[in-house]
């Protein structure tokens, strides 16, 4: 059996070679990784650790809280504020950014998080997960605020996510291909298990909330309907649709086997373009996407160019197979 290769020695040999992992950014990505370990000891415990259900309070996106969003919240902040890696963090939970305290050493990273992707699947057993994306500080002495956070995703250094499911599986990406790990409980460290995933550019399963269809604009309608109508249809096969709620268990599966995911712009809300968060959801995903070989539009550019003008902005999300994603993307461009 090939030797086992932790997430530790992944990362130093990813720092060795060509230097690409600075030491700090290293240190980062192992903080983040053992706090998701910890999210996933509290998630794992469920009824059983008093962590179901609502915290009676509402997020930033006026979205109730679930008393796992905010322990997965602090989790991370406290695992990330006193090593000296970073600098400041942002999260969907918190409305603004959390700067390291000046009892703490501050490093030259930003941390942006969406601490449990998915809430509303924690009561019901369903996958979910903790998203992360980390920029650098800008090389100014101006100290740090809100607009050093605003970095198009294409600026991002690291991006991953970690799945809370059957297995807890952390994704990660420095630039280098996108490597799977998976939590051994026995050793309590996440192994190498896939190191290199790749997107099919062509599939036959798209992932949507078809309950929202009548809400979306013509390109989106039309994509979906020429999926539907199958081998008879247009796009001459038939598709299947898979759609679980979470967007790190969607996305998981298509970094493992394919898929477009869709969550566009819709008329309920016509002042959004869309549901999922730009800074914290959309780019880290759109980061991996593509270095799996897949692609990521809002529907009408890359999301990774996106020039974000607040923190918690949102932007509709088109990310997957290749050719798939540039179909509908071209849907777009004709109206
Ligand atoms: P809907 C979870 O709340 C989330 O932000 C993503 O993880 C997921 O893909 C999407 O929203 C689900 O949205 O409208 O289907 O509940």
């Amino acid at each position: 059996m090939a030797a086992r290769i932790s997430l530790t020695r992944y990362l130093v040999e990813q720092q060795h070679k060509k230097d690409h992992i600075p030491a700090q950014l290293r240190l980062l990505l192992e903080v983040v990784a053992r706090a998701c370990k910890s999210i996933s000891l509290a998630v794992n415990k469920g009824a059983l650790g008093g962590v179901l259900g609502a915290a009676g309070s509402e997020n930033v996106q006026g979205e109730i809280q679930k008393k796992l969003d905010i322990i997965a919240n602090e989790v991370l902040i406290e695992a990330n504020e006193w090593g000296g890696h970073l600098a400041a963090m942002a999260s969907e939970e918190m409305d603004g950014i959390y700067v390291v305290p000046h009892r703490y050493p501050k490093g030259e990273y930003l941390l942006l998080f969406d601490p449990l992707d998915g809430s509303s699947n924690i009561d019901v057993n369903v996958s979910i997960g903790t998203i992360f994306s980390v920029l650098r500080m800008p090389d100014d002495d101006r100290g740090v605020d809100e607009a050093d956070f605003l970095q198009p995703g294409r600026q991002q250094v690291a991006a991953g996510y970690c799945v809370f499911g059957p297995q807890t599986t952390l994704v990660l990406t420095v630039g280098d291909g996108v490597a799977l790990f998976t939590l051994d409980r026995e050793q309590g460290s996440f192994v190498l298990t896939e190191e290199d995933l790749r997107i099919p550019a062509d599939t036959k399963e798209f992932a949507a909330n078809m309950s929202n269809m009548r809400h979306w604009d013509a390109p989106m309608t039309r994509y979906i309907e020429e999926c539907l109508a199958g081998k008879d249809g247009p796009r001459g096969k038939d598709f299947n649709m898979r759609w679980v709620g979470s967007m790190v268990a969607d996305v998981h599966r298509i970094l493992t086997r394919g898929g477009i995911f869709l969550y566009p712009w819709d008329r309920r809300e016509p002042n959004k373009p869309g549901k999922l968060r730009l800074m914290y959801e959309a780019n880290p995903m759109a980061w991996l996407v593509e270095q799996a070989g897949g692609a990521a539009t809002n529907g009408r550019q890359r999301i990774l160019d996106i020039p974000p003008g607040q923190l918690h902005e949102r932007v509709s999300v088109f990310l997957g197979s290749k050719h798939e994603v540039e179909r509908v993307t071209s849907y777009h461009s004709e109206l």
